[in-house]
């Protein structure tokens, strides 16, 4: 009898459980193993499969005779088992290569980008799913690309991908690939080289054919300097709201805070003041959704229904109260600048804005214009504020430093009056003081409930 083909799978988070099960269901044979703890819920589901694995190291004599290895994101190319796999000449690849393998005449919307990748992604599932088209949603959110292929069966799969997911693919092909922006982010896993960044994330067009569509930023600079170094087929579909942009294929444009968007001979108009996402990045994430939904063949009509009835994501400026005439903003999911620009360029009010955390190697400077024109107060909520404080003393009119969410929230109400708003947007990672972002921004909300 032949032997199976061996898979070994690196982590057992949430990507690692997925492929074993898809590897396992696809006849392979599999081995999981994880450096760390695998949680419960993913151990039981491992054993109801019947995947071998190990946990609390890796032993190499049960992984370098893998045919194929499929790493989670999480893990970096530097970590030794990979380098180990490398030097054998072990093919290592992502959850989303092997999934794609599988898919038999299913399509892919996959998204990607700096920041609006989870808000773009949400909404062009909502508009396929409010359509009535059997798609999936997966990669970088929720449940998993390869569990889904491994125990569904869909049309379509909407997936929003990391650059690190990107980086471990090679054949795998987006039928529709949209690509928000690029601004600087994880440069910790590109050995602090931009363009080493930029490229993982033009990998969103790779293999792409003629019938194929590419959603991108006709705003973005750094993904116009991309674009030369490309010989692309696939028909583009630029969406702006500063560059005049125009496409034979489609495109759309931002005007006056209405925009329509184009493909073909279809296309939907979009008033962006009864959208109940604000902002001018929400503006481009709808553009983006549109011109993806049109492609895949959802009708102008339905579209419009979905983009206005679609609510901010949470922990992306999600209103959460108004009390006293104050308005409290969660935006824990701002983790970069760029992301805090967006923010402070939507507030309409004016803002004592929450910021701070563990520092990624950030430049203010950026946000100086948008703090001296709406922020009155600062509170600088981490464990070293240092870098904050010395950054926005006197470009706002205050500066307050706290180290614990207790005194943030307590020096926001304080100097917060009628008509502001209270903005958590941290440009900042949270792991100094909360086990994520999402931790960061269930706490904040769960204050104003008790006290605002
Ligand atoms: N591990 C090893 N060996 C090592 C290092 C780590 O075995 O050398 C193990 C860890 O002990 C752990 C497992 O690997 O158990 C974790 O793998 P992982 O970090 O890839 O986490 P998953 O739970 O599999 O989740 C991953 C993505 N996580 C990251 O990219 C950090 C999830 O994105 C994604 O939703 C999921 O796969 C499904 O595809 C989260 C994320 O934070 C949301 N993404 C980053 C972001 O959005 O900024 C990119
Ligand atoms: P991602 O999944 O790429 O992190 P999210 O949709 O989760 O993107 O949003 C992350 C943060 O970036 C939030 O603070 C959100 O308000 C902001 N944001 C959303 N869309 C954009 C965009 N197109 N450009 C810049 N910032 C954005």
């Amino acid at each position: 009898m032949q032997r199976k083909r061996k898979i070994v799978v690196l982590g057992g988070g949430i990507s690692g459980y997925g492929s074993a099960i898809l590897a396992k269901k696809k006849g392979f044979d599999v081995f999981l193993t994880d450096s760390g703890r695998i949680a419960d819920r993913y151990r039981q589901r491992l054993d109801e499969w019947e995947v071998p694995y190990e946990e609390g190291g890796h032993t190499m004599e049960r992984i370098l005779d893998a045919a194929e290895a499929v790493k989670s994101p999480g893990i970096p190319d530097t970590a030794p088992v990979v380098q180990a796999l490398r030097g054998r000449g072990v093919p290592v690849i992502s959850e989303i290569e092997f999934a794609g393998r599988y898919l038999s005449r299913a399509r892919c919307i996959c998204i990607t980008g700096s920041n609006g990748k989870t808000t773009t992604t949400s909404l062009i599932y909502k508009i396929l799913r409010d359509a009535g088209m059997n798609a999936a949603l997966g990669g970088n959110i929720g449940e998993s690309f390869a569990y889904s292929v491994a125990t569904g069966s869909y049309d379509w799969y909407v997936l929003e991908l990391s650059s690190f997911q990107l980086d471990g693919m090679y054949r795998f092909r987006a039928h529709i690939g949209v690509l928000m922006n690029i601004t600087p982010d994880h440069l910790d896993r590109y050995d602090h080289c931009f363009q080493n960044y930029a490229d993982a994330k033009m990998r969103i067009t790779q293999n792409m054919t003629s019938r194929d569509w590419f959603v991108f930023s006709g705003d973005d600079e750094v993904i116009w300097q991309q674009l030369p170094k490309y010989d692309f087929r696939m028909k583009q579909l630029p969406f702006a709201a500063r560059n005049a942009v125009a496409s034979g294929a489609g495109d759309a444009f931002l005007c006056d805070g209405k925009f329509m968007a184009s493909v073909g001979r279809a296309s939907v108009e979009i008033d962006t003041a009864k959208m109940r996402i604000g902002g001018l990045h929400n503006a481009y994430n709808a553009m983006a959704a549109a011109l993806a939904a049109l492609a895949a063949g959802v009708a102008p009509a339905k579209i419009r229904r979905s983009i206005y009835d679609f609510a901010p994501v949470e922990h992306r400026l999600e209103p959460v109260a108004e009390r006293d005439g104050v308005l409290w903003i969660n935006d824990s999911k701002a983790t970069n600048v760029d992301s805090v620009w967006y923010a402070l360029e939507s507030m309409k009010r004016p803002v004592v804005w929450i910021a701070g955390g563990t520092d990624k190697g950030n430049d203010y400077e950026p946000l100086k214009a948008f703090a001296r024109e709406k922020v009155r107060t600062l509170v600088c909520m981490g464990l070293d504020n240092r870098k904050l404080v010395a950054e926005f003393t006197g470009v706002v009119p205050e500066v307050i430093s706290t180290a614990s969410l207790e005194e943030a929230m307590q020096a926001a109400r304080a100097a917060a009056r009628p008509g502001d708003a209270v903005l958590l947007s941290p440009a900042c990672a949270s792991f100094d003081l909360f086990r994520n972002y999402e931790n960061r921004g269930e706490l904040f909300k769960a204050w104003v409930g008790e006290h605002a």
